[in-house]
């Protein structure tokens, strides 16, 4: 009885968000065109295409460093050989979001009414426009993304299939593949009529129908695994970040906050890491965001890029339990070097790029500090931060001992209730969403070409050396 209750309450839900989809794309010409964020694109598109035209034509044949035999078989570590327009990352200082850093972003980006941590929305405009918009144009985005969060039924009925054993990863990766039915580029490339000047439009609704819809995708596989499928609809009096929470059951300031900055801070990391460069591989042969963003989410859900948030909790737990909460710098020493002596990394630790400790750690330990600062999990988190460094340190091969994003954002969801580690890269997901889909709105401004690098094997090498030495 009970479960033919939910069953048609969910049914309900679904066609009611189904009904929303007729609302979604007139909402814009309600905008006057400043508070219109496709209106602001119209108008900048023109003088970065010249720039990018300016830069090939006078710059085109200037190298820009040397490929060596260690980059090529090392995952062409330090290799410059992308353009990605919306971040920046600096090895000591961190990411920058259109040139501002995670403080100024903090400092400048509008935040809802009753807090502090910059809304995404505001990031996302910032991501897409460069520009930092005001609280009306923020405002104007957030009602424009819970008007098209709408998702169709079969979405719903294509994550339905998988057992709900199925790592929430590869539900979400589902879930957004089912979404692709309708996505507008697919559509105009097939009747043929659109010129390719104009596929950045057709990009940008399917971009901005994407960012506005995952939530709700990640939420119901949330519910779906979790808390037995009932479905909380969205509220569109809640900015995306505050819904985000919402819709997954919890509705604390706190944890609202928590999520603003949650998927500000997750949101871009330049296009060289493994979710951003698959977005971007996948988006230059003309498939469209959804396919692209599924690619990005593909490869987001390995253990060494985006899984790495699960395994860090999964890993606290399996210190708590084997030492207790209290455990002391010496014990957790041992713990350490017994995880790199069975062979495993240490997750949330090292990194491909940073060389410093990742600014987003930072801005989780002061949010930590600030709003949970007695947790003993977050206590735990600390002294890693002291014993872990000079261990990768020793180990003389590590790159850079010092913590990554992924090293801290477990306890502070763990902290709010919730707990379910399987489930966190699909946060990190549904905020990745911002900057791949940002990016593929310009790609195909730009025009940016197919992304076809040259391989070699063993032999080209060999015998290059020997011919060149
Ligand atoms: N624990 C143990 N060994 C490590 C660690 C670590 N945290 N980080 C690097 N190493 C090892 C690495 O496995 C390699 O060993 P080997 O030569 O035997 O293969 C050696 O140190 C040199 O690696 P690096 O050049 O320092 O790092 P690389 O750029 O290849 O890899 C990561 C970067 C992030 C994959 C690596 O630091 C790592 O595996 N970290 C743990 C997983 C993690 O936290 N990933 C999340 C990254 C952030 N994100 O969200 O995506
Ligand atoms: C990311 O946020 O994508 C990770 O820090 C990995 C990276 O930048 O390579």
């Amino acid at each position: 009885m009970v479960f033919f209750r939910s069953l048609s309450a969910i049914s309900r839900l679904r066609s009611r968000a189904v009904q929303q989809s007729s609302l979604s794309n007139s909402v814009r010409w309600l905008h006057s065109s400043e508070l219109d964020l496709k209106s602001q694109m119209q108008e900048i598109i023109p003088e970065q295409q010249d720039r990018l035209k300016k830069l090939k034509s006078e710059h085109g044949k200037v190298p820009l460093g040397n490929i060596t035999v260690d980059m090529v078989l090392g995952g062409m570590r330090g290799m410059t050989g992308l353009l990605w327009e919306t971040s920046l990352l600096d090895a000591n200082e961190g990411i920058r979001f259109r040139g501002m850093s995670i403080p100024e972003c903090q400092k400048v980006l509008p935040s809802a009414e009753s807090g502090e941590e910059p809304l995404p929305e505001g990031l996302l405009w910032l991501l897409l426009t460069g520009k930092v918009p005001n609280k009306e144009q923020v405002c104007a985005l957030s009602k424009e993304l819970a008007h098209r969060a709408a998702v169709p039924d079969y979405v719903y009925k294509a994550i339905d299939a998988l057992p709900s054993t199925a790592h929430p990863m590869t539900q979400f990766a589902s879930g957004v593949m089912a979404l692709q039915v309708q996505s507008e580029f697919q559509k105009a490339y097939e009747q043929g009529d659109i010129h390719k000047s104009k596929y950045w439009e057709p990009t940008f609704e399917d971009a901005l129908n994407l960012i506005a819809r995952v939530p709700v995708v990640a939420s119901y596989v949330y519910r779906r695994m979790y808390k037995d499928g009932s479905i909380i609809p969205l509220d569109d009096s809640l900015d995306y970040g505050a819904n985000f929470s919402h819709m997954l059951g919890y509705d604390s300031p706190q944890m609202k906050e928590l999520m603003r900055l949650y998927v500000t801070i997750h949101s871009d990391h330049e296009g060289g890491n493994v979710s951003a460069h698959a977005g971007h591989l996948v988006g230059s042969a003309l498939s469209d965001p959804y396919l692209s963003f599924a690619a990005a989410l593909n490869g987001l859900a390995g253990p060494l890029h985006g899984l790495a948030n699960q395994e860090v909790l999964l890993w606290i737990k399996s210190v708590v339990e084997e030492c207790g909460e209290n455990i002391s710098k010496e014990q957790l020493k041992d713990y350490v070097w017994k995880t790199l002596n069975s062979g495993k990394v240490v997750p949330g630790y090292g990194h491909g790029v940073l060389r410093k400790t990742d600014p987003r750690y930072i801005c989780q330990r002061e949010f930590a500090l600030k709003h949970l600062p007695d947790d003993p999990l977050f206590q735990l988190v600390s002294k890693l931060y002291e014993v872990v460094p000079p261990i990768l340190t020793e180990l003389g091969k590590v790159k850079n001992p010092w913590p990554n994003v992924d090293a801290h954002s477990g306890v502070l969801l763990n902290y709010y209730g919730l707990t379910e580690a399987r489930y966190y890269t699909v946060l990190f997901g549904v905020s990745r969403s911002l900057g791949i889909c940002s990016q593929l709105i310009w790609d195909r401004a730009l025009g940016l070409p197919l992304e076809r690098p040259k391989s070699v094997n063993m032999d080209w090498l060999e015998n290059f050396m020997r011919l060149n030495r």
